[in-house]
């Protein structure tokens, strides 16, 4: 992570750095993320907002704000509203802009409170998709029409493949050759995005407000046991569908390994923890999703490792400029995992079917 002047920021908060500490945040491939403790009294998650993802920051907090009005509504009635505030800073910003033109924004930090990287038990699966299938829930009556695409097109599959495309057209870094498979298993699958596309022309499938990054490690729990207090990283809370967010549940829980797992042996994707998600998901949203929604969640898995896969490829290719990577084919093993669970799920479609129906 790059040094900023942190003190300085917190400055601009009301905040004297001497009486914190500060400590960096790593878990992101986006953000740069901070933890500062003000000598105990109270703690803040303080992030630079990185620019080069997020081209329109202001609309970013704008959906922020908005998100946390619904949320203040809808918990507020029992006076607990688990979610951290914005703060304002001395200028009654949510956001601070430094002289070198970073946004930054700071939240409340949620005590005691923890996150896993992976669904180790059932349990962990079946409450964090609860998590998200609750968040959907309170979202279901927000307008889409009035939350800011934070970044558009981000789930255009038709389109994260034409890059993925030029990408290899180029071949900028010379990689081409390292990623054959990879790239073979991509262009395998192109009819993916197409079906997506119809199916959305189709209005078959609503737009919603959406969290679009449900990875099981933006849900906080409780620290003593496995109940959900909220989910995070609202970054890309916009204008979406369900099959977004079921599906990136399904990418990140089933595996019992990271994400970046280098010994590809490992990553096999489990059916016990696949029903647990379903149902935590469905017991939230059953009623209040339509059928074609819920027929459609499996393919949501699908497009989603697809796209993802589709993502640490092209970026590898493009030579690592937009996730965060600590070592050489870190992209690229990334994108391996996510393609062998999307076999996986290729391979056991029909019996997949039948749990999610069993919980619809
Ligand atoms: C990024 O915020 P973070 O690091 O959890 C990415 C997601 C990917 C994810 C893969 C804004 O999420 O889309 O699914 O990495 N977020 C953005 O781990 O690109
Ligand atoms: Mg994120």
């Amino acid at each position: 992570m790059k040094d900023f002047n942190v003190a300085d920021i917190l400055q601009h908060y009301g905040i004297d750095a001497d009486s914190c500490t500060i400590s960096g945040f790593h878990r992101g491939h986006i953000n740069d993320s901070f933890i500062v403790d003000a000598g105990g009294r109270c703690r803040f998650f303080l992030q630079r907002i990185n620019q080069h993802v997020f081209k329109d920051p202001e609309g970013l907090i704008e959906n922020l704000i908005r998100f946390n009005a619904a949320m203040q509504k809808y918990y507020g009635k029992e006076g607990s509203n688990p979610y951290p505030a914005i703060k304002q800073n001395r200028n009654k910003k949510f956001y601070h802009l430094d002289h070198d033109g970073n946004f930054w924004r700071m939240m409340d930090f949620v005590a005691d409170s923890r996150s896993f990287d992976i669904a180790e038990t059932a349990d962990i699966a079946r409450e964090g998709a609860a998590a998200f299938g609750r968040f959907q829930l309170v979202m279901n009556n927000e307008d889409p029409a009035e939350y800011v695409p934070t970044i558009p097109d981000f789930h255009h599959l038709g389109k994260r493949l034409l890059q993925l495309q030029n990408a290899i057209a180029k071949d900028a870094f010379a990689r081409k050759q390292q990623a054959k498979d990879e790239i073979s298993f991509a262009l395998d699958r192109l009819s993916y995005g197409a079906d997506l596309e119809s199916l959305l022309e189709s209005n078959a499938i609503p737009v919603r407000v959406t969290h679009n990054d449900t990875k099981l490690n933006n849900v906080l729990f409780e620290n003593k046991s496995v109940k959900h207090i909220c989910v995070v990283d609202l970054d890309t809370v916009m204008p979406g569908t369900v099959l977004y967010d079921y599906g990136d549940m399904v990418r990140t829980f089933t595996s019992p390994v990271e994400e970046d797992e280098p010994d590809t042996s490992k990553v096999v994707f489990r059916n016990d923890i696949f029903e647990a998600l379903t149902d935590g998901y469905l017991s939230e949203l059953k009623d209040s999703l339509s059928n074609t929604e819920k027929e459609n969640l499996l393919f949501g898995g699908k497009i989603m490792l697809l796209m993802i896969g589709v993502r640490f490829l092209t970026d590898y290719l493009e030579g690592d400029h937009y996730f965060k990577t600590a070592r050489e084919k870190h992209n690229l093993d990334r994108c391996k995992n996510q393609f062998i669970l999307l076999k996986q799920i290729e391979e056991n479609e029909i019996e997949l079917q039948e749990i999610i129906r069993k919980y619809s």
